[in-house]
């Protein structure tokens, strides 16, 4: 099995910014051009390996999945960073496959993400906690996941495939269930998609598979079967089950992705003030576990990215 710390290296991802967290939930979101890159920059600077990047309108903070929108901190992160780029083709799930693959297409990075099936994508429940938006929207993109169906069908994989692969783009695979390694599986048999597979498995989001440990061991089992040798292991674990989720695949041969995306939170009851934070709080754990962070170089490797 080659989960990517066999050879003691882990990969730290960082999502900087995301589409599904808003303004009134944390004031440390990055939500501009210069917050973006400098969350960014600083993450890299912290030990981030690949930052995966989404971009915001300044104004409002809502997902913005423009080319223009990206092409506002891109160059500045390039500059300042050796990190490897990751461009999302997720989007905001509100948002067709056609726009969601602009940025991608567009930049054409090292990496992007690519959504490995369709799901209910509930965060309504956040409603229960945040009373008083800053900007409309924020209530209506609540609100609305009660009736979200996050869309990655066949047809819309291939989309992103073959707008992208052309490129020498490769892909963060996001499975948020089992059901989705098998999509992947479906794709490999295919000839469509190329080994050594990043495979970014993804707990407890509402709509997906949970955070539970056996969750994560089941996740690690299915893809050990369906792929044995031919990918690299990765977790995410949304909101509070971020760092222990990332601990306990570190333990075990993964890699790891943290960012405000995907939690804005650095301890129980304590925003992250920055993503550098939480890149800092899980390279301990790793460094604590005896691992080393992968470098953005040695990333290269052993994902085979074009570089
Ligand atoms: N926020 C993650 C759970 C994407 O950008 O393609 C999902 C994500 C999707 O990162
Ligand atoms: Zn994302």
């Amino acid at each position: 099995m080659k989960t990517g710390s066999d050879s003691g290296k882990v990969i730290i991802s960082c999502a900087i910014t995301g589409a599904i967290h808003t303004p009134t939930m944390s004031p440390y979101l990055p939500v501009t051009p210069d917050e973006i890159a400098g969350q960014a920059i600083g993450a890299a600077g912290a030990g981030a390996t690949i930052l995966h990047l989404h971009a915001r309108d300044p104004e409002t903070g809502r997902p913005d999945q423009t080319p223009e929108g990206f092409a506002a901190f891109l160059p500045r992160i390039r500059a300042e960073t050796d990190a490897v780029i990751n461009i999302t083709t997720g989007g905001s799930p509100y948002m067709t496959v056609a726009e969601r693959v602009a940025p991608a297409a567009t930049f054409q990075p090292e990496l992007a993400s690519l959504n490995m099936g369709s799901m209910n994508f509930a965060i309504f429940p956040l409603l229960n906690k945040y009373k008083d938006f800053r900007f409309d929207w924020e209530k209506e993109h609540l609100e609305g996941s009660r009736d979200l169906v996050f869309r990655n069908s066949f047809k819309d994989i291939e989309y992103v495939l073959d707008t992208c692969y052309g490129n020498g783009t490769r892909f963060e695979f996001e499975c948020y269930d089992t059901s989705h390694l098998y999509n992947l599986a479906h794709f490999a048999d295919r000839g469509l998609v190329r080994p050594p597979f990043f495979v970014q498995t993804i707990f407890g989001l509402l709509g997906g598979i949970g955070p539970h440990p056996e969750d994560v061991m089941h996740m690690k089992r299915t893809a050990d079967r369906l792929f044995g040798a031919d990918f690299i292991w990765s977790v995410l674990g949304a909101g509070s089950n971020q760092f222990r989720i990332a601990a306990q695949a570190a333990a075990q041969g993964g890699n790891v992705r943290v960012g405000l995306e995907d939690s804005i939170w650095a301890g129980k009851g304590e925003l992250a003030v920055s993503n550098a934070v939480q890149v800092t709080k899980v390279r301990q754990i790793i460094e604590g576990l005896g691992l080393q962070v992968a470098t953005p170089d040695e990333a290269r490797g052993m994902l085979g990215l074009k570089g």
